[in-house]
């Protein structure tokens, strides 16, 4: 039909970026203007989507998505439709007036992981230049930054999977650590399952029996915040038993010297009494995965998102170097990177310490390269600024920001201790969201900017495996809504400074090409028109002639010497443990049907239905002796506040712990739970665990509540 077009893109989702093929119903279909999915093969990807893929272009058409500017007239009032004349130039003069005021970190700017690399690198270079303040950080704080900080130390480079999905499913035996992919990647589960050997298969820790757990041969059921005690007891065994590869560790390592005393402590029985693990599924584990002929080591947000994430994740690593398996063909260690731009997103530019290729903001060589390529003084381009959530906490105190920008998160859900995120930000003089819907932050803006969604642009992601991939456009976006690179651009002019912005994807990527030039994650011989004759290039690939680099560590590490680094690490308990007056421990997670805040999810009918609203996962012997039946609602109370949601029980779930995905706001907001306690070195905060205790409301009281509603 003519007048149906068909785009060949990806789904805008998590970071298995499954290929996806858009078309659009013909203007003479009862659903004329709809846009159809169809599962697309792509790379590793077999044609394949979960339920959010398959609904994604329901928010095309919403009656919910944003469809022009709106601003507040004065705080209390209601947001109301205006031009983008006048949100930009209110936007200005108000940047204009408390930077002259209290100087260029007045203004703070928070970005996301769901951005694409150009959006990504714009947003660095747009707070750096013509904001001209430190003071940026992005989501992707809260999602894999233990794994990258740990990776960085061990390999001296953050790729998540410095490998293709393939090797996954040709791997004999497969180790999990907190990750529940039947859920969160369901088209993953098949490769992380496919047909092994008899040898082998896939071992899962998590403290929950998830649908992943379930098609594991082995399940490793921790306590939640003991997997750094795992960790070192797998290593115990390693050492002790044999089973170190003795050869590789010589030619590849350093310092596993320093790290054996300190797993030498961790015997099995101890392990056992730290984690709950049993003695037998240690050995069990380690059994398997050392004498499986290839075998890959994974660790997901259960491991990472601790105060202590960044050494849980190296002492997984330091295993995986003991065993030899980083930098062998067809075996490794990797991270599962989460959103769909969460590789990318964190390359270029929009951390708080980052330049873009991966580079540090601090390094006087780094500046001087990247200064070159924006037309700037070096001198004039900011230090490294605070982490998302010191930057959030910091908002509208004395000396901390006052303008506060946001394309693309939504930490009113999504941010630990959500509630004093909600009260800094009431805080600023500013607050403005570039959305495209009215998420839970859009709210509570001044300023609210509609941007253009998946379908409606041009851009490149790089997928969990460092494949960097072509978002591509099937229409433009409807009335007056543009795109990130185009509200830039605006804000950009509204200020009449800094360099001019350009607003075609294709020219930003060419031009964050030259910037990465000579970085660690070098994009510089990449193009649109390589990526769609090759399916994808990965990086690092530094020129033209250049294949791109699937498997990295094959012959050396990117450390300056080229050996990867053991590194010695201790267990601690969770910040918070339980104690008499927060007996239980909460963690937290997701479910399939929701994505993220759930701003997007949330508004597509199918997915509403599925998963509807919060609730509280309880094992029935803990829900008897609070006298809690399945249904009832809980206060769940933690020392930061009290969230209520329905129980459901389960005994899929540890005894001592409850669960609550946090996908919600309003009273089942799982994250006014959450305790903001952060890594030292990746500065993430400890979504996975903290203390609470549980108060029966009982169902009569819920539905009395439901009748009055
Ligand atoms: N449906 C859906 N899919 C998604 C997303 C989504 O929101 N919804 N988000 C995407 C993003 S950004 C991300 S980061 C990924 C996250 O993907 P996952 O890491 O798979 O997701 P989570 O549910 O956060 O956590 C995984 C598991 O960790 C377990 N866990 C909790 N505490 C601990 C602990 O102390 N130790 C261990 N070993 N395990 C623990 C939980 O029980 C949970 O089953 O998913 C991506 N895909
Ligand atoms: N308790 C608890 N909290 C968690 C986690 C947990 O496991 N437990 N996980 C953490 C993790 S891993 C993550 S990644 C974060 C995610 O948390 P958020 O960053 O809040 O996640 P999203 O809901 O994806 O928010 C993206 C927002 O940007 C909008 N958006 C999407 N695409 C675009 C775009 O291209 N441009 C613009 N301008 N807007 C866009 C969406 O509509 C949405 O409002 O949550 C973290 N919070
Ligand atoms: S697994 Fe991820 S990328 Fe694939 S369809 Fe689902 S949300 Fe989209
Ligand atoms: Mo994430």
């Amino acid at each position: 039909m003519s007048d149906s077009v068909v785009a060949a893109t990806h789904c805008p989702y998590c970071a298995l970026q499954c290929g996806m093929e858009l078309s659009a119903t013909p203007d003479s279909a009862p659903d004329a203007g709809a846009v159809l999915v169809a599962p697309r093969a792509h790379g590793d990807n077999a044609a394949a989507l979960c339920q959010k893929g398959w609904t994604a272009a329901e928010l095309l058409t919403s009656t919910d998505r944003l469809r022009t500017p709106l601003v507040r007239a004065a705080r209390g009032e209601a947001l109301a439709p205006t031009s983008w004349e006048a949100a930009f130039g209110t936007v200005a003069a108000t940047i204009a007036r408390v930077q002259a005021e209290h100087g260029p970190g007045a203004v703070a700017v928070l970005g996301g992981g769901g951005l694409t690399n150009e959006k990504a690198y714009l947003l660095g270079k747009f707070a750096r230049t013509v904001l001209r303040t430190p003071n940026i950080d992005y989501n992707g704080r809260f999602c894999m930054s233990s794994a990258a900080a740990a990776a960085n130390r061990a390999f001296g480079l953050d790729r998540g999977l410095p490998f293709p999905l393939g090797d996954i499913a040709a791997a004999d035996v497969v180790l999990l650590v907190g990750g529940n992919a039947a859920e969160t990647m369901p088209p993953f589960l098949r490769v992380l399952t496919a047909p092994r050997p008899d040898t082998g298969g896939l071992i899962v820790v998590d403290p929950r029996r998830t649908p992943t757990a379930e098609r594991a041969r082995l399940h490793l059921q921790p306590t939640p915040g003991t997997d750094l005690a795992l960790a070192l007891g797998l290593l115990h065994i390693v050492l002790v038993e044999g089973y170190a590869d003795t050869e590789y560790v010589a030619a590849r390592t350093d310092g596993l010297a320093g790290v054996r005393p300190i797993a030498m402590s961790y015997w099995p029985e101890r392990v056992e009494r730290i984690t709950g693990v049993p003695v037998a599924q240690q050995r069990e584990a380690v059994r398997l995965l050392a004498t499986a002929g290839r075998a890959v080591v994974l660790t997901g947000r259960g491991a990472e998102q601790h105060a202590k994430g960044t050494d849980t994740v190296s002492a997984f690593v330091n295993l995986a170097l003991a065993l030899g398996l980083p930098g062998t063909p067809g075996s490794g260690y990797g991270c599962l990177t989460g959103q769909g731009n969460g590789q990318g997103g964190r390359e270029h530019g929009q951390k708080a310490d980052q330049l873009p290729g991966y580079r540090r903001i601090d390094d006087p060589a780094a500046r001087a390269h990247v200064a070159a390529v924006w037309g700037v003084d070096p001198d004039d381009l900011p230090g490294p600024g605070p982490s998302a959530y010191e930057l959030l906490d910091s908002l509208g105190r004395p000396g901390g920001p006052r303008v506060l920008l946001v394309f693309g998160t939504n930490p009113v859900v999504s941010a630990p201790a959500a509630a004093r995120v909600e009260e800094r930000l009431a805080g600023l003089d500013l607050l403005v969201v570039s959305d495209l819907v009215r998420s839970e932050t859009a709210d509570l803006a001044d300023v609210v900017l509609p941007s253009a969604q998946w379908a409606e642009e041009d851009g490149t992601m790089t997928n969990l495996e460092g494949r960097v991939i072509r978002r591509r456009r099937l229409r433009p976006p409807p009335g007056e809504v543009r795109t990130d690179l185009e509200i830039m651009a605006g804000l950009t002019d509204a200020l009449g400074r800094g360099p001019a912005v350009e607003t075609d994807p294709e020219r930003v990527f060419a031009e964050l090409g030259r910037a990465s030039a000579g970085g660690p994650a070098d994009y510089a011989g990449i193009s649109y028109e390589r990526i769609d004759a090759e399916e994808g290039v990965f990086w690092p690939c530094p020129s033209p002639a250049h294949p791109g680099t699937p498997r990295m560590f094959l012959d050396r590490f990117a450390t300056s010497d080229g050996r990867a680094r053991f590194v010695p690490v201790e267990h601690r308990p969770a910040v918070e443990d339980v104690d008499v007056a927060y007996p239980v421990y909460l963690t937290t997670g997701r479910v399939l049907a929701q994505y993220q805040s759930g701003a997007q999810t949330r508004r597509v009918g199918a997915l509403r239905r599925a998963a509807p609203g919060p609730f509280v996962e309880v094992h029935p012997v803990l829900a008897e002796r609070h006298g809690i039946a399945e249904g009832d609602d809980v206060r769940v109370v933690s020392r930061r506040g009290v969230a209520v949601a329905p129980a459901r029980l389960t005994e899929t779930i540890r005894v001592d712990t409850v669960f609550m995905p946090f996908h919600w706001p309003g009273a089942g907001r799982a994250n006014v739970l959450t305790n903001p306690a952060l890594d030292p070195t990746s500065r993430m905060p400890e979504f996975k665990v903290c203390a609470v205790r549980l108060e029966p409301v009982g169902r009569v009281v819920r539905e009395r509540a439901e009748a009055t509603r």
